[in-house]
């Protein structure tokens, strides 16, 4: 494996970043996870852009160009002959001294692994998830904004804690107003008499460019509402289908919330076709490698 660190590519054994990197002694950085489909990587601006933006959110610069930062991930695709690929790109403050003043950090680092993906089970597409609402709330906007894709994750890792102690593979994490916000590494959706309905952004969810592009699918493709509305567990619960979105996950369906059956219990028809829609546009777009 050829990971991308700092201009070069390095063998894994020889990826190693500082421990006085303020990335590893504080979670200060920001990151993005990317696919490739067969030869072309999906939706590579919007990540690219995410990350930009991310970055300015915590004033991290990023010495590259947006252009220079698609082509790191390109390349790192190429060094590693991959087609079908997960890719983690990462920019860390850099190296500083033990104190937390990011002004101390003269160069940020970047390093990008390209990796084969690991597919969830595939009975969880044709059955459904069960999931759980946890008590770890997500972070409040005016701490840290949950749009920051950051490098400090323990927020959503104390609510997948949570989840797996329940005995399942995701948690739907609540804001501190005990509306829905998202999963822990993955949005979450609702669809209620023809109508698809997430949570805004601003009540503690990523703007995922899954999610995004679903909606699109959702309103061009199959004209159907699309809405951004707060909802309470309640809501989630009465659901007609319920289903989640990320660039690991894609579209997954669940059908099992807090115990309570969603809809019939089993996968929905509108998420199904979402799940095909969006396996077509995997196929036929995305930045050739
Ligand atoms: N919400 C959060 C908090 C995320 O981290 C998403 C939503 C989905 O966004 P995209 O843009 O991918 O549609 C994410 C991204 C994991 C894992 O191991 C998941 C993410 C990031 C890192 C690890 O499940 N998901």
């Amino acid at each position: 494996m050829k990971i991308y660190l700092d201009g070069k590519f390095v063998e894994k054994e020889d990826a190693k970043i500082s421990l006085f990197d303020h990335g590893l002694l504080y979670g200060d950085g920001v990151f993005e996870g990317i696919r490739a489909y067969h030869g072309r990587v999906f939706m590579l601006k919007e990540h690219i852009q995410r990350l930009f933006d991310s970055a300015r959110a915590i004033t991290l610069t990023i010495h590259h160009t947006k252009d220079e930062v698609e082509n790191i991930v390109l390349e790192t695709l190429r060094a590693n002959n991959l087609k079908d690929a997960y890719v983690r790109l990462v920019v860390t403050r850099g190296v500083g001294d033990l104190g937390l003043d990011p002004y101390k950090c003269p160069k940020a680092s970047v390093f990008c692994i390209a990796d084969k993906i690991k597919l969830y089970p595939e009975e969880f597409y044709k059955n459904g998830l069960e999931i759980v609402t946890v008590s770890t709330r997500r972070n409040i906007p005016q701490a840290i904004n949950p749009c920051i894709k950051s490098l400090n994750y323990l927020n959503n890792i104390l609510a997948k804690i949570e989840a797996v102690r329940a005995g399942v593979p995701e948690a739907i994490m609540l804001n501190a107003e005990g509306y829905v916000a998202e999963c822990t590494g993955d949005n979450i959706f609702i669809c209620k008499d023809n109508t698809i309905i997430t949570p805004p952004t601003w009540a503690g969810a990523l703007d995922g460019i899954t999610r995004r592009t679903v909606m699109e699918i959702a309103k061009s493709k199959m004209k159907l509402l699309v809405k951004e509305d707060l909802m309470t567990p309640y809501h989630l619960y009465i659901a007609d289908e319920c289903f989640l979105t990320g660039t690991a996950a894609e579209v997954i369906p669940v059908t099992k919330i807090d115990s309570r059956v969603i809809g019939n219990g089993r996968p929905g028809k509108i998420t199904a076709k979402l799940i095909k829609e969006f396996h077509e546009l995997t196929r036929t777009s995305g930045v050739p490698i």
